[in-house]
Order: structure tokens, then C-alpha cells, then sequence
């Protein structure tokens, strides 16, 4: 029974690209070296996740380029291996 719910829980997972969200938040660190940028982010509602302050791993250490501490930004999040990755993000300037 067990093995059957998960088998059509697995049917109906959507694709990956449809589980990403964009979400607001601030720069409070940079750490191109280890791929990780910490934000103050608003609340996250594909993972239940209230407004914090936390360090995410980012896809590319090259998309933290372009940013510095303080930009307010709008970011582009996947949950993979219950790790929160940081697909896209960018500045709202
Ligand atoms: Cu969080």
C-alpha cells in the first residue's frame, strides 16, 4: 500500500523548472570562494520557510559577481538533496 501511494506521489511531482519561486530579499554576505550567499529573505512558500536571515549555495559562484552587500535583489530558488540552491538571482536597482 505504502509502495503504491509513493509510486503515484511520484507520477504527479511536477518537473524541476516548475518547483523554482522568486523571492525578495537583501545581501548580507558574499562568498564567491564556497558558492554561498547569505540574504535576508521574505518568506519562501515552496519550502514553508518563514522571512530569515540564512546562507544559501548558489548554482554558479558567477552570478554573485555583479552583486555587493546591501542590494536588494529577487532570487530564483530550488530545493536539491533538501539543500536550498540559489538558481538565479539579480539586483533590483
Ligand atoms: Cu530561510
Amino acid at each position: 500500500m505504502n509502495e503504491l501511494m509513493l509510486a503515484a506521489a511520484l507520477a504527479c511531482t511536477p518537473p524541476a523548472w516548475a518547483d523554482t519561486e522568486w523571492v525578495r530579499g537583501e545581501v548580507v554576505k558574499l562568498d564567491p570562494e564556497r558558492s554561498r550567499i547569505t540574504l535576508t529573505h521574505a518568506p519562501i512558500k515552496i519550502v514553508k520557510m518563514a522571512a530569515m536571515t540564512m546562507a544559501f549555495k548558489v548554482k554558479d559562484a558567477a552570478v554573485l559577481a555583479p552583486l555587493k552587500v546591501g542590494d536588494k535583489v529577487r532570487f530564483e530558488v530550488l530545493e536539491q538533496d533538501s539543500e536550498l540552491i540559489v538558481q538565479r538571482i539579480e539586483a533590483q536597482r
